[in-house]
């Protein structure tokens, strides 16, 4: 294939003009029509069984780069903007990233669909095309501010297939309109992205400058937004609205791909595997037996059937983040649905005498309990996730399904995640250790012989040295940020949660800030970096936030400290920052509660471009730690085992750290001093004090200390550049458990079996 012709000719026959006069959004476009062809062209994956992947969130990020990649053409696009004196990631500017997912739970998604279709498994995507997305953060006066995030153009990645299905509401019927995306996998084939969406939605009836508009009109709303504010009842209602056009579109489309296969429905489970990804989906299992039921199977035959079909998997612990919804919603939204959910409760007290695991518990439907009871396996995201899980969170399930419960440790996609985001580190790890790697990760290992290296270190570091460059450049065209690449890049990224410890990261920085102010010099300037997006209904993450940006400015004004210290918060934090941020980090901050994160993928992420781990042994970093022994990670905090026993006894009490430790109460007074104040609002920072000193529900103190003399620590062992680089290295060596592809073979292996 002639990439150089191709675009020449496409040049032509859209614009009448020559490749070399067109603009950047001219080849942007020129580009997403050849990819979409290419893709067109490229063959479905197709089997006797398949898969269906139904999930609210797909946080796909931009595609070009990715799409060029796994069809074999990413060079020659590349050599040929090069000789324009252009370059692929300035094109990619113009692509607008899709908004249709939050956080972990929705890029775990968007990676597993690339390892899918790279393992050339069948096995589509299910979900829904929010057209205002999550929502667009912008900072002002120091603080979250939200806007529509309206991502969709006239030209786009999207596809309209033409096909419409009937969906019924209680109070009115909608027609759900099919949309798709090829998904494209590192060998050529492909399979899709299904987004369901309502032509009757109308952008216009957001207010400008907000994302508030009429929650009570849902044939106009109800695709506008992901996770449309819950705050009151419309809005919950509104979401069960949300979910419920998903899994009945969704199961119309999947009994209709069965027909066309001609499969028989009473052996439906021969030939169609439904993964649910955590619990906005769940309503597919009695959707699923009452389409059956209309198809003709009675209803102990379609429950065994669905039975069979869905697995569900569990992404966290926190009781707030499963699904609940009381009895009269479901009444009113899908009124078809209840006396079916009835019948599975009922089932289920068959089952177990035990009130706790009942389906229906005071007129409230617990949507995980359904999942586990009429799925055929349920899996955590790492392992002590899923031994927590086990052994307490969903004891008493295990106890009834020990055969259901297993696990499977999340992974992340190469092509994004090294190839695409750090060509450089791409290029230096083939030249030492071969290709190989990108086939099979496992091969990462041999570069542990390098490590050690004195050459091999010297060339990491430079490409470290270059990314922290790039990322310097992204961040003052982006927002206007300077910082200094000569410094350690401290970076902490991911959804803004109270169990996360963005707050307690902040109290370390507060001690920096004060230790310097007394006269520290430290050895090596940092930049401590945050990206995170709070919830607009969760008041106290977006104090958090507020509190981040107030000590960020703060420490730019002051003349001293800011010469050893600042602190950037990346505005709009999303994946195609993460993939400038990721590349150039020194310090990966993975410092959550122990027991609370389910696994995290940012750590894995940070770990495979070479950035050391400073954290807590939760989630996935308890199997980073595993890999790359002591030597080669910050480790720090209280352990889980420790934590659940604070939680049974209610027994940690801020107020008791804080009378012991003057230390810590000086720095936690600091939030309220008269220099926060002077720059912030003394609401929001005062609330987040109180929160901290009479409750920290996720106990941000009873790690601090500690914390602090890691983080320390840590920044002393950079002073050793040599050391450094071989801790850099023996990280990356041992990320390639940690790839997506090993993830979902191990799904396919063990639930999906499909060929
Ligand atoms: O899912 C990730 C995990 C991460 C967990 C995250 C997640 C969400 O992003 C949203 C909702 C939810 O219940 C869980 O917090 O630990 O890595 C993918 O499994």
């Amino acid at each position: 294939m002639n990439m150089e012709k191709m675009m020449q000719d496409k040049a032509v026959s859209m614009y009448g003009s020559d490749l070399s006069n067109c603009s950047n959004e001219q080849i942007y476009l020129l580009l997403l029509d050849i990819t979409k062809d290419l893709m067109a062209n490229a063959p479905l994956i197709e089997g006797d069984r398949k898969l269906y992947y139904i999930s609210a969130e797909f946080l796909i990020g931009k595609l070009l780069s990715n799409n060029l990649l796994n069809l074999g053409v990413y060079d020659q696009v590349r050599d040929v903007l090069a000789g324009m004196g252009k370059t692929l990631a300035e094109i990619e500017e113009i692509e607008p990233e899709p908004s249709l997912g939050n956080g972990g739970l929705g890029r775990l998604a968007a990676c597993f669909l690339d390892s899918i279709a790279t393992l050339e498994l069948p096995g589509d995507g299910v979900g829904l095309n929010y057209h205002l997305g999550l929502f667009h953060q912008k900072f002002e006066n120091r603080k979250q501010k939200e806007l529509p995030d309206p991502w969709m153009t006239a030209q786009s990645w999207l596809n309209d297939t033409g096909k419409y299905y009937p969906v019924h509401f209680g109070n009115m019927d909608v027609e759900a309109h099919l949309k798709s995306m090829d998904v494209i996998g590192y060998t050529g084939k492909k399979n899709q992205l299904l987004l369901f969406d309502l032509d009757t939605v109308t952008e216009a009836i957001v207010e400008s400058d907000s994302i508030n508009f009429d929650k009570n009109d849902v044939k106009e709303n109800l695709t506008l937004f992901l996770y449309p504010d819950d705050s009151d009842e419309v809005g919950r209602k509104l979401r069960v609205y949300q979910q419920y056009f998903l899994v009945s579109a969704g199961a119309q489309m999947i009994l209709e791909d069965v027909k066309a296969h001609s499969w028989d429905l009473k052996n439906i489970s021969d030939h169609v595997v439904i993964q649910i990804n955590d619990t906005h989906p769940s309503m597919v299992i009695p959707e699923l037996i009452r389409l059956l039921m209309e198809n003709g199977l009675s209803l102990e035959e379609a429950v065994a059937q669905t039975e069979k079909v869905c697995a569900y998997t569990n992404h966290t612990i926190l009781a707030e983040a499963l699904e609940k919804w009381p009895s009269h919603f479901i009444e009113q939204v899908a009124p078809q649905l209840m006396p079916i959910i009835r019948e599975l409760d009922a089932i289920a007290a068959k089952r177990d005498d035990n009130p706790k695991t009942r389906i229906i518990q005071n007129d409230i439907i617990h949507m995980a309990n359904m999942d586990i009871h009429f799925s055929k396996s349920t899996n955590g995201v790492a392992k002590i996730h899923t031994d927590i899980l086990k052994d307490t969170e969903l004891h008493d399930f295990y106890r009834l399904y020990p055969e259901k419960f297993n696990n499977k440790t999340n992974g992340i996609t190469f092509r994004r995640w090294l190839q695409a985001c750090n060509p450089q580190l791409t290029k230096w790890i083939i030249s030492k250790i071969g290709d190989g790697f990108l086939k099979d990760s496992i091969e990462l290992e041999a570069l542990k012989k390098y490590a050690a290296d004195p050459e091999c270190q010297k060339e990491v570091l430079a490409i470290k040295r270059e990314k922290k460059e790039e990322l310097a450049v992204f961040l003052k065209n982006r927002q206007g940020v300077e910082i200094d690449p000569n410094s350690i890049f401290d970076i902490q990224v991911k959804r803004l949660h109270e169990y996360k410890r963005q707050q307690m990261n902040l109290l370390s920085v507060i001690n920096l800030y004060q230790e310097i102010k007394n006269g520290y010099v430290p050895e090596e300037k940092v930049t401590v970096i945050f990206g995170a997006k709070a919830a607009p209904a969760y008041i106290l993450a977006k104090d958090i936030i507020h509190a981040i940006l107030v000590l960020s400015d703060l420490i730019a004004k002051d003349e001293v400290a800011s010469k050893y210290l600042q602190v950037v918060m990346v505005e709009n934090y999303d994946v195609t920052c993460a993939e400038k941020l990721i590349p150039a980090a020194d310090i990966s901050e993975q410092i959550s509660l122990a027991s609370k994160e389910a696994s995290g993928t940012s750590n894995m992420k940070f770990m495979l471009n070479g950035a050391v781990t400073l954290g807590t042994d939760d989630g996935a970093n308890v199997e980073i730690h595993h890999l790359v022994g002591d030597d080669n990670i910050f480790i720090f905090g209280v352990d889980s085992d420790t934590v659940i026993k604070h939680y049974e006894k209610a027994d940690y009490h801020p107020q008791d750290i804080l009378a012991q430790d003057s230390k810590v109460r000086e720095l936690v007074d600091f939030l309220v001093s008269e220099e926060m104040i002077a720059l912030g609002d003394q609401t929001s920072l005062g609330r987040l004090h109180h929160d901290i000193t009479t409750k920290d529900w996720f106990m941000a103190l009873i790690d601090l200390e500690s914390y602090m003399n890691c983080r320390k620590e840590a920044y002393a062992a950079y002073a050793d550049q040599n050391r450094w680089a071989q801790m850099m290295i023996n990280n990356i060596a041992a990320a390639g458990f940690f790839s997506s592809d090993r993830t979902i073979a191990q799904y396919n292996e063990e639930i999906w079996k499909l060929k």
